[in-house]
């Protein structure tokens, strides 16, 4: 049984980044079943909500003669520049219809500041904003936690280095997460995860 000291991190699994979403996931609903199974067996369990207003920096279609999927340098460095998704209030930003929500303690939204985008559950991508849930955690006694969610390569990445840095012990459930493996980069993350002490284990191992 897991203990009171490890939460569930569940990362942005919205309907943007689902199968027909703006910037979908391959199979990313996949993932829904295997996650709120696991809710059942922690004790802490907090959600992410990408929330970008529809002015954000991070869209291709906010800057002149942008591709998706093209780097742009910003004030703290290189950002991808991404299809318009999770726009506040749209129903792309909402948790996919399958995804338990109800016993959820805590939900965290993040990139709502339009000048910088957010894929970690604790910093922005400046590196340097806070978004609060390490202080939550630490309230919490949380010393620990597992993660699932979307993307394995981009929010679920950074949220695992995060976690490691802050000093909490990070696990990845691999097959509760999936990739958008832009240029190689779910090789990447998985070995920059490995080489910082990220764990990695299943669902049905837990
Ligand atoms: C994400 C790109 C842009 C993610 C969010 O959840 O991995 N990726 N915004
Ligand atoms: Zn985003």
């Amino acid at each position: 049984m897991i203990g009171e000291d490890t939460a569930l991190l569940m990362i942005d699994i919205q309907n943007d980044f689902c199968p027909a979403g703006a910037l979908a996931v391959d199979d990313g609903d996949a993932i829904i079943p295997i996650v709120n199974r696991l809710q059942s067996l922690f004790h802490v369990r907090i959600l992410t909500q990408d929330w970008h207003p529809h002015h954000h920096s991070s869209f291709a279609d906010n800057h002149e003669a942008a591709e998706p999927f093209s780097v742009r340098k910003m004030h703290y460095g290189d950002q991808v520049l991404w299809p318009r998704h999770c726009v506040q209030g749209d129903h792309g930003a909402q948790f996919h219809d399958q995804l338990k929500t109800h016993d959820v303690d805590l939900i965290v939204r993040k990139g709502f500041r339009p000048s910088i985008d957010s894929y970690s559950a604790f910093f922005e991508n400046d590196r340097k904003t806070r978004t609060g849930l390490a202080g939550y955690l630490k309230e919490r006694d949380v010393r620990s936690i597992y993660v699932a969610g979307l993307a394995t390569d981009f929010c679920v990445y950074y949220s695992i280095m995060d976690a490691l840095d802050l000093g909490f012990d990070a696990v990845l459930i691999t097959d509760a997460c999936r990739a958008i493996d832009l240029d190689g980069s779910l090789d990447i993350a998985m070995a920059a995860m490995k080489a910082r002490g990220a764990k990695f284990t299943t669902s049905e191992k837990i």
